[in-house]
């Protein structure tokens, strides 16, 4: 929350109101990610179905000797969205056997999931020294330039997937244009798979993704006052075979109105009119290599699982 005044005015409303007067109807993914949204994500990536961070996990289990031997020795790593960083200490660990001290940024907007990331990573990694930043890397990057020597920058999970790829982009390219030749990028990429694996991660049989992607409606109730009843919306993932990527919408079971008070909004939903939510880009490893080499990168290496479902790969900054 921000305050104007005395009132204080959800950080939301912007994207609510432009959001939701828009045809068609449209609410960006960052709006899953309050406290109670954060809590839900974190059961989605133990899911069964959700392949995705126990994929990626076990990859970097399996790699990370290799990875922190092709990266050479002395880097300061940097994480972008690090939240509580459960993945990173198998990394952290393998560079702790190449050199005294590892600088470890974690970079995230949370920083209450920062603070879990300085607890559990001092306690177990002597060599590392953790210096959290609090700050929304997608806006700006510059905390990039205080990192001394040579970088290991971290873009795990797949977060990449998120953004419309000319977005990515151009994310990647700001990254890119605060790093020297011969620093490393360490990226994680979901890869295009079956319909049948991917359709249920984002559709679990528990619902947990359907309460994920409802929470930005009861979100909407709790921070703008509206009156959404999420029962009377479905959540939808769908395969969009043409833009390779899941999406995830709201459906309206009925022809209702809502209204949002702190807005003064009143929204009309006909029966079956759809919030689009969330894209989740999927990646061939050809694909990720032209993104790379066009955002100022080369892989060095891929790895993946023996399903080639996730894709972890590191590239250099030329
Ligand atoms: C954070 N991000 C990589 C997740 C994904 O798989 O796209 C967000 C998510 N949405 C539904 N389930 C998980």
């Amino acid at each position: 929350m921000i305050a104007i005044g005395e009132r204080p005015v959800s950080e939301i409303v912007g994207d609510v109101f432009e959001g939701l007067t828009r045809t068609p109807k449209s609410l960006p993914p960052r709006l899953f990610y309050d406290a109670a949204g954060s809590a839900l994500f974190e059961e989605i990536t133990r899911l069964p179905e959700y392949y995705l961070t126990r994929t990626e996990s076990a990859l970097l289990q399996q790699y990370s000797c290799e990875i922190a031997e092709r990266v050479g020795a002395n880097v300061s790593v940097i994480e972008l969205g690090a939240g509580t960083a459960a993945k990173t200490g198998t990394i952290l660990k393998a560079l702790s056997q190449r050199q005294l001290r590892v600088n470890y940024y974690p970079v995230d907007i949370s920083s209450s999931a920062l603070q879990v990331a300085v607890e559990s990573l001092n306690g177990s990694y002597p060599q590392v020294r953790v210096h959290p930043v609090a700050t929304n890397y997608i806006a700006d990057s510059g905390f990039l330039e205080s990192v001394f020597g040579r970088k290991l920058v971290l873009y795990l999970g797949s977060s990449v997937g998120n953004f419309e790829p000319v977005e990515a982009e151009g994310l990647l390219t700001r990254m890119r244009s605060h790093m020297e030749v011969g620093d490393s990028l360490l990226l994680g990429t979901d890869l295009v798979k079956d319909t049948s694996i991917l359709l249920p991660a984002y559709d679990d049989a528990q619902g947990i993704t359907a309460r994920f992607n409802k929470n930005i409606l009861a979100r909407i109730n709790r921070e703008l006052g509206g009156n959404f009843d999420l029962d009377l919306f479905r959540h939808v993932a769908l395969w969009n075979p043409e833009r390779s990527r899941i999406e995830m919408h709201l459906e309206s079971t009925l022809d209702q109105t809502m209204k949002i008070k702190l807005l003064g909004l009143e929204v009309y939903f006909r029966k079956g009119e759809r919030i689009h939510t969330e894209n989740s880009y999927k990646y061939t490893v050809a694909g990720v290599r032209d993104f790379l080499l066009r955002t100022g990168f080369a892989i060095e290496s891929t790895w993946t699982d023996e399903r080639n479902w996730f894709g972890t790969h590191l590239a250099c900054a030329v």
